[in-house]
């Protein structure tokens, strides 16, 4: 069954002065920029909770769009879950997207029994892989969900019940054993859950040494059996819950290295969590970069005016010119671009899901596009070394160099008296450039 006949073949890249409403104007997948073509710094993938499942349900209302895929769920579980994969697969060949992500329970109707659980994964699993090879898409990252279902109520790592954290367990353990039948190139946790509301109730020293420990024990079991991508942390700083344990970037980081985890997880960075957390989407990627652990990124954006997790799909060029400029000086990324991103509630037709990932992929590229141009044109990285000058002689590479000591640093400034202007940061200046240098003739 053909789901999407209204896209011919595939969706093809048309330039800029196209008016076509299926064709992108900015991505090329073969292009070369800086090097390597758009496709390979672009990895991009579909995330299939929201592109397949959510039908614009939200707080005050059902659901507005139809993502039945001609099967009543209730009736036949397991063949609503094949015209999921059916649907999916269509939607990814016509768009020219090679990855996809999941949660275990967007898979398969999710069910109290987590042995039924188990056969309906091992069966959808089978018919991925014949998917898979028969249309050369791959799996970006698999995660399992602990956190919808009524037992992960206190949390799934941090619950309170240790047959809840079992529950859990089991639940990564399948999700990371179909990660790896279906060469996933990395395992994601998203902490839910994984908070608390009020200390009265809460011993949260426990609670934070029993996630490291499930994370400690999914990575030995993970390359026990074979599994040799990342795990990867998704930092979100609230909902569902008021506190979560991994805030942001620089929190799940410290997190990790306590627990001796920082060679085998890295960060999945959302746009809307940085946002949520009072970042802005470069400063998590910069300060996962800076890290060494820049793994892959859910490609939304959040909205300002609004305090919840929006999952819009990305449009802001000015968030996708810096994102890119970390991408790219990090070298890329050990993932890729998934699109945690949904249509808005009342973009309720099969055409406005290709009209989301047109405009989220030709978003991305018109930032890979800028973030080069930046880096060709060169003024800003020329600027931001030498506000560091100080910094690459005398007692300032001393320092660089972890050489100097307080009585050096104080006899220095004693010696000078009094202390030079530090030069002026120049932030209107390098805007304008900016400016200058993405918008060029008008
Ligand atoms: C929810 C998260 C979730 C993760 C995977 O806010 O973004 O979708 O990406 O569990
Ligand atoms: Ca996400
Ligand atoms: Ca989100």
């Amino acid at each position: 069954m053909e789901f999407f006949p209204f896209v011919k073949e595939k969706i093809l890249f048309k330039g800029p002065e196209a008016k076509e409403a299926f064709a992108f104007k900015y991505y090329d997948a073969d292009r070369v920029v800086l090097g390597k073509t758009m496709k390979e710094w672009l990895p991009f993938a579909m995330s299939w909770w929201h592109n397949l499942g959510a039908a614009g349900t939200d707080m005050f209302g059902g659901n507005t769009m139809d993502k039945s895929w001609g099967v009543d769920k209730e009736k036949d579980p397991m063949g609503y879950a094949k015209a999921k994969v059916d649907a999916g697969f269509e939607f990814m060949q016509k768009m020219g997207i090679e990855y996809y992500c999941f949660h275990d329970v967007d898979l398969v109707p999710e069910c109290d029994d987590i042995t039924v659980m188990y056969e309906r994964l091992d069966e959808i699993g089978e018919y991925l892989l014949k998917k898979q090879q028969e249309t050369g898409i791959k799996l970006l990252w698999a995660t399992s969900n602990c956190f919808g279902h009524r037992r992960y109520m206190n949390g799934a790592g941090s619950s309170n019940s240790a047959e809840v954290y079992c529950f859990a367990a089991a639940q990564i353990k399948k999700a990371l054993e179909l990660c790896v039948k279906l060469g996933g190139k990395g395992y994601v946790f998203w902490g839910g859950r994984e908070g608390y509301e009020t200390l009265l109730n809460t011993d949260m020293k426990a609670e934070l040494e029993h996630i490291a420990q499930l994370f400690t024990m999914a990575r030995d079991y993970g390359r026990k059996i074979g599994f040799t991508g990342k795990f990867y942390i998704e930092p979100k700083p609230k909902e569902p819950t008021k506190h979560q344990y991994d805030f942001d970037s620089a929190t799940a980081i410290g997190f990790l290295k306590a627990h001796g985890l920082e060679n085998d997880f890295q960060m999945n960075i959302e746009a809307n969590h940085a946002t949520l957390a009072g970042h802005t989407f470069q400063h998590e990627l910069r300060v996962s970069a800076d890290a060494g652990m820049l793994g892959s990124i859910d490609a939304n954006e959040g909205d300002f005016l609004l305090g919840w997790d929006v999952d819009r799909f990305p449009a802001d060029v000015y968030s996708a010119t810096f994102a890119m400029l970390e991408v790219v000086r990090a070298g890329g990324l050990t993932g890729g671009f998934n699109f945690d991103s949904k249509n808005r509630r009342a973009s309720n037709t099969y055409e406005d899901m290709f009209h989301a990932f047109i405009l989220g992929m030709d978003t991305f590229a018109l930032g890979l596009l800028n973030a080069a141009a930046i880096i060709e044109d060169g003024r800003i990285d020329e600027f931001v070394k030498a506000r560091y000058a100080t910094f690459h002689e005398g007692i300032g590479a001393k320092i660089d160099a972890k050489q100097a000591t307080l009585e050096e640093c104080a006899a220095y400034a004693l010696d000078k008296k009094v202390c030079a202007d530090p030069g002026s940061g120049a932030e209107e200046k390098y805007q304008e450039i900016l400016n200058q240098i993405l918008f060029g003739k008008k």
